[in-house]
């Protein structure tokens, strides 16, 4: 017998009665009667019923759930119910052994709390829930990735090591480099707005990290950003483009995903099909109307204060769904962005909100290097650590806008979870380091 498999298991059907079939895939259940097994085999396309006898028989004696075999057999009508065919085995290999008992159930019969899961991750993949929120991650990349390749940007891949902060001092972790002290790229800031010299139109998609000791459902300290910059554009032109990404992602998955939404227990929310909260366009809220409405519910809020997780949850309360905050106290923002030219203490910026949850911000960038100048330091900021960043600027810097999305935080909406480690592989926190 060769090692390829002739067949996907999700490729056979009940028309193929009487073909052989080379199949692959670990055991699921083993239900033994007499001098027969009916096992059922999963391979990550479906599941299968396997009926094994004589010879056959003796091979499996003793094997537990999990364990690897390749079978090949004839497809034959069944009896079974849950099935339409099954495979009568003629010749069974034992690839590979699995313990017993297994550290978590992969079946998910028996609830496993989430650290369990981390720790065994692997094993979790074979949970064809978890299966399925990663199988629906990679269609929101692909999602994503044709959406902006669509409007004309450009992939680029930025420095993760890099030698002076991207955001500023805060969250950053360092380490040795060569003998010199580097960091962990916090965001890929800078270098995307470079690139809008001569790429004009950028996206990445990477990890990013930050050193916050958040011990919260919504923070990683290594996530990943989808970035954009644009020549040409403001932040009104990039939060449109944001929206519009966001509608196509829903569209795509629910064209995309019929098996993950199933497998997942989902109905996915979508624009297409609204169901209030995605109807229409996305609201656009100014950040003093949002000061206003919360004064109104009782708190005592002043131009200038930020808005913390209590209060974005009372105003997410009254506004479910995707809404924009937007023009934010210039105090509030990072450098790079740029005042609103008709009150400088306002800045051309937005968050995107899915209720209480930033998922996005940006907004219009500095492009004068003096006025940038003058702002790092107004932040205490040495623009001597960014000599690298603002020379560029007397390059022919053009006017631009970009914004950073948490692909972690976009996929608990889409899901409907409260848990950013669900949707990520092996989530890093203050607390997890391994696996
Ligand atoms: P900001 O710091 O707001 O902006 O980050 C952008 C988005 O990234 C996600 N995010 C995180 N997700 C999980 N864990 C974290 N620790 C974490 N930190 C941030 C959030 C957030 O909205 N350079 C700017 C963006 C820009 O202006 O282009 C920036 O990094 O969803």
């Amino acid at each position: 017998m060769g090692f390829e498999r002739t067949h996907d298991i999700e490729e056979v059907n009940s028309e193929m009665i009487g073909q052989k079939v080379v199949l692959g895939g670990w055991i699921e259940d083993l239900r033994k009667l007499g001098k027969m097994t009916f096992l059922t085999m999963r391979d990550s396309t479906g599941i299968t019923q396997i009926i094994v006898k004589g010879e056959q028989n003796d091979k499996i004696q003793g094997l537990n759930r999990q364990s690897v075999l390749r079978i090949k057999g004839t497809v034959q009508e069944t009896k079974a119910k849950d099935f339409d065919f099954e495979v009568g085995a003629e010749e069974i290999e034992v690839l590979a052994k699995a313990i017993h008992p297994l550290p978590i159930d992969p079946l998910g019969r028996l609830e496993s709390n989430i650290d369990n899961r981390l720790n065994s991750r692997a094993l979790d993949m074979r949970n064809q829930k978890t299966a399925s929120i990663f199988k629906l991650r990679a269609h929101v990349l692909t999602a994503l990735r044709e959406y902006l390749i669509s409007k004309k940007f450009i992939e680029i891949t930025t420095p993760k090591i890099i030698g002076s902060a991207s955001e500023g001092g805060a969250n950053l972790f360092s380490l040795e480099y060569f003998g010199k002290k580097a960091y962990l790229a916090q965001s890929p800031q800078l270098y995307k707005e470079q690139m809008t010299i001569g790429l004009e139109r950028v996206f990445e998609i990477a990890s990013f990290y930050r050193a916050e000791k958040s011990h919260t459902g919504r923070h990683l300290s290594e996530f990943t950003s989808v970035d954009i910059e644009a020549a040409f554009m403001d932040y009104t032109d990039v939060m449109d483009v944001l929206e519009k990404m966001i509608r196509h992602v829903y569209n795509y998955v629910s064209d995309n995903c019929k098996a993950e939404e199933k497998a997942i227990g989902l109905n996915f929310t979508s624009p297409k099909k609204p169901n209030g909260t995605h109807a229409g366009p996305f609201d656009r809220f100014t950040y003093s109307y949002v000061i206003e409405e919360l004064n109104k519910a009782g708190e005592k809020l002043e131009f200038g204060d930020d808005l913390l997780d209590s209060h974005l949850r009372i105003f997410g309360k009254n506004h479910p769904g995707f809404y924009f905050i937007t023009d934010w106290p210039i105090k509030l923002k990072p450098f790079y962005i740029m005042e609103k030219s008709n009150d400088a203490a306002l800045s051309e910026s937005f968050d995107l909100q899915f209720g209480y949850l930033e998922l996005s911000s940006g907004g219009t960038r500095l492009h004068n290097p003096q006025k940038l100048k003058d702002r790092l330091e107004k932040q205490d900021l040495d623009p001597a650590l960014f000599a690298d960043h603002l020379k560029t600027f007397d390059w022919g810097m053009p006017p631009h806008a970009g914004w950073g999305l948490g692909l972690e935080r976009l996929l608990t909406i889409l899901i409907g979870i409260d848990n950013v480690r669900e949707v990520i592989l092996y989530p890093r926190d203050p607390d997890r380091l391994k696996p």
